[in-house]
């Protein structure tokens, strides 16, 4: 398709437009042509895996880095639909492959704009961008294949055999000309697919790499050596096994992490356990998507676990009246927590646009936090005792501190300060 076409549906609208949009600025569509935009193409494949686990019907992902940066990803979901469009002929499978839906909502079944990438256009995007394209389909009884070569169909889809089972795989080979490098980086991919294995419980997402080493021996010896690496992810404990792996190597003061769900207009999933640690170890999810700027999540959290802490201790003798508050940041001393959230229209700030904006969003989070954590103090005293021992001991040392830099200051200031005098003698 070369011209912009505009198809305005019953309550959402969508720019249709070709695929040379996207090979002219990829930038747009995929942050960079760098190894990072390279990896993007991997996330926004992966993400419609993830949207139809999501909708309840694949649960399982397998990822595959063939020899030459071919890159295979094959999930157990209902596979793409395959019926004919009645007036343009075309399959639905070529449609989301060849069309560029730059607006509207997204996010298969879900509902929400589940993306790993920073844009979430999908297919037709990852399609645009590789050299070659092919998909196969099983699905309906039959199994069916398109190919395309840099976002051209050059074999519409086909029925090319019979299978009892459904499911989608998509292979890409990433095309050298716009990107870069080619070379994905096993370590990155690996991070990021136990992080969203982490993230949706119950899904398992392997990852394998079948890349052939190329070694060089001498002048004329190359020998060809293969290093296999795989990991799987399953984890059914979800966000409860995402802190316990970041916890691992640490002493924990509570074993099992408080654990948070609220299903609503904005579910939210919340796991905290505290350790022994001075640091604050806060992760936080926005669709999937890690906004490492924060935003209202954060904060509808942070505000909640203040109060609740400070009430707990007020109402326990814990801190007496003449007392001062435990401050967020003696409570968040030694905590890690992981927040997910699932946000219909997520409005992302900030420099990276990592950063949650959706103001109702505080609220939401606010509440439940606060519901589930009083209620948790108090049916597990001991660990309340433990963590509020804890902060106490971490606001005497920040007050310390305070104090101890003000002597040092006042002590300067006494002394009179050489700095200057030394600066204006230079
Ligand atoms: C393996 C690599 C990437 C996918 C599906 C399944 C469906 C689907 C994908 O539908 C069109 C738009 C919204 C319904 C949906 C199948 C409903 C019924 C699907 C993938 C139609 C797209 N049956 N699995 N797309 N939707 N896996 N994996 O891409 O309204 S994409």
């Amino acid at each position: 398709m070369d011209k912009v076409e505009h198809e305005y549906g019953a309550n959402q609208i969508q720019v249709l437009e070709g695929l040379e949009a996207v090979r002219k600025r990829p930038g747009m569509y995929i942050g960079s042509v760098s190894v990072r935009g390279l990896h993007h193409l991997v996330y926004e494949i992966v993400d419609n895996s993830v949207d139809e686990a999501l909708a309840g019907f694949c649960n399982s992902i397998e990822v595959t880095i063939e020899p030459g940066n071919i890159i295979c990803v094959e999930d157990n979901g209902r596979g793409i639909p395959v019926d004919k469009h009645p007036k343009t002929g075309i399959s639905a499978a070529e449609t989301v492959y060849t069309i560029l839906h730059a607006g509207g909502k997204f996010g298969g079944d879900s509902g929400y704009k589940v993306s790993g990438g920073l844009h979430g256009v999908g297919s037709s995007v990852v399609n645009a961008l590789s050299e070659w394209t092919e998909v196969t389909i099983q699905r309906d009884g039959g199994i069916y294949q398109m190919k395309f070569e840099r976002g051209k169909t050059v074999q519409p889809l086909e029925r090319i055999g019979d299978s009892d089972k459904t499911g989608t795989k998509v292979r890409f080979l990433a095309d050298s000309t716009i990107f870069e490098t080619l070379e994905y980086e096993y370590e990155v991919l690996e991070k990021r697919f136990r992080e969203m294995a982490f993230l949706t419980k119950g899904l398992k997402i392997s990852i394998e790499d079948k890349r052939i080493v190329e070694k060089q021996e001498g002048e004329e010896a190359v020998e060809e050596e293969q290093k296999e690496r795989k990991s799987e992810f399953c984890f059914e404990g979800g966000l409860n096994s995402f802190v316990e792996y970041l916890n691992k190597n640490k002493e924990k003061i509570n074993e099992m992490p408080i654990y948070i769900e609220k299903d609503g207009e904005v579910p939210i999933e919340v796991a905290i356990q505290y350790t022994t640690s001075y640091s604050e170890n806060i992760y936080t999810f926005v669709n999937n998507i890690n906004t490492i700027e924060g935003g209202t999540h954060l904060e509808g959290f942070k505000r909640a676990v203040t109060k609740v802490f400070n009430d707990y201790a007020r109402n326990h003798g814990v801190l007496k009246e003449k007392d001062q508050n435990l401050q967020g940041e003696d409570i968040r001393e030694g905590m890690t927590a992981v927040i997910s959230v699932k946000v219909k229209e997520p409005q992302f700030e900030g420099q990276t646009k990592t950063k949650l904006g959706n103001s109702n969003v505080t609220g939401v989070v606010a509440n439940a936090v606060t519901d589930a954590l009083s209620t948790y103090l108090e049916e597990n005293p001991n660990v309340a005792k433990s963590i509020l021992d804890k902060c106490i001991s971490a606001s005497r040392a920040r007050e310390a501190a305070r104090k101890a830099r003000e002597l040092a200051r006042k002590k300067n200031s006494m002394e009179g300060s050489t700095l200057p005098r030394k600066i204006g003698r230079l």
